[in-house]
């Protein structure tokens, strides 16, 4: 049986909860497609995060690796299409890190693009009625530090895994003393993430 290895950070920034952790945790040891789901949750924190995810790609060798953060104030699912080489944290991470200006791999390629079919997913989320599109940045915080660092990793390694992170609204329970700050339901959130694995492991190809 084949595996999608799906991981989502620990809270930050003064959350108690993060609606990623939340969402993949649903979807541990779970079937999609014939694909086991292999979920983890990973530190707020530059470095260790991605030591994190490369320790669980060699522990369980997937197929494809999705990443999937809380960007607080976006409305929709947002399928990330470019990875940065660049760290540079608004915020302090868990550990009090905040690296400024800096690359993550001093002499890596400026980005990288994701392996994940990102339009296909995009359009069967909005197909299902799940507000979605695609984004051009993934942000300079630790979201798209994994998400680069992951991408480097594979390319480096020239490992046969297809890469790619996801957004996720707040939760309504994260909104309800911030007026009018969007958020989306765990069940729609969850749902989303079904739909990116089952069209990640259909043979589609980056787009
Ligand atoms: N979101 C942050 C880091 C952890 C998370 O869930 C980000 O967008 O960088």
């Amino acid at each position: 049986m084949g595996r999608v290895l799906l991981t989502g950070f620990e809270p930050f920034g003064g959350e108690a909860v993060n609606p990623a952790a939340r969402a993949v945790s649903k979807l541990a040891g779970k079937s999609i497609d014939g694909y086991e789901i292999i979920a983890r949750v990973i530190p707020t924190v530059f470095g260790k995060s991605a030591q994190a995810v490369q320790d669980a790609i060699r522990e369980f060798e997937p197929e494809v690796v999705i990443s999937v953060g809380q960007a607080g104030g976006t409305h929709s699912i947002r399928v990330e299409r470019l990875a940065l080489n660049l760290d540079d944290a608004s915020i302090p991470d868990n550990e009090g890190n905040q690296p400024r200006d800096s690359a993550i791999v001093p002499d890596g390629p400026v980005a990288y693009w994701s392996t994940l079919p990102v339009r296909a997913i995009v359009e069967t989320l909005t197909g299902n009625m799940i507000p979605a599109y695609i984004s051009y940045s993934a942000g300079t915080y630790v979201c798209n530090h994994v998400f680069y660092a992951t991408s480097h990793f594979v390319a480096a390694n020239k490992l046969p895994i297809k890469v790619g992170f996801i957004h996720v609204p707040y939760l309504p329970e994260q909104v309800v003393r911030k007026p009018h700050v969007p958020s989306m339901s765990e069940e729609m959130i969850v749902q989303a993430l079904e739909i990116a694995v089952a069209v990640s492991v259909s043979g589609g190809q980056a787009n």
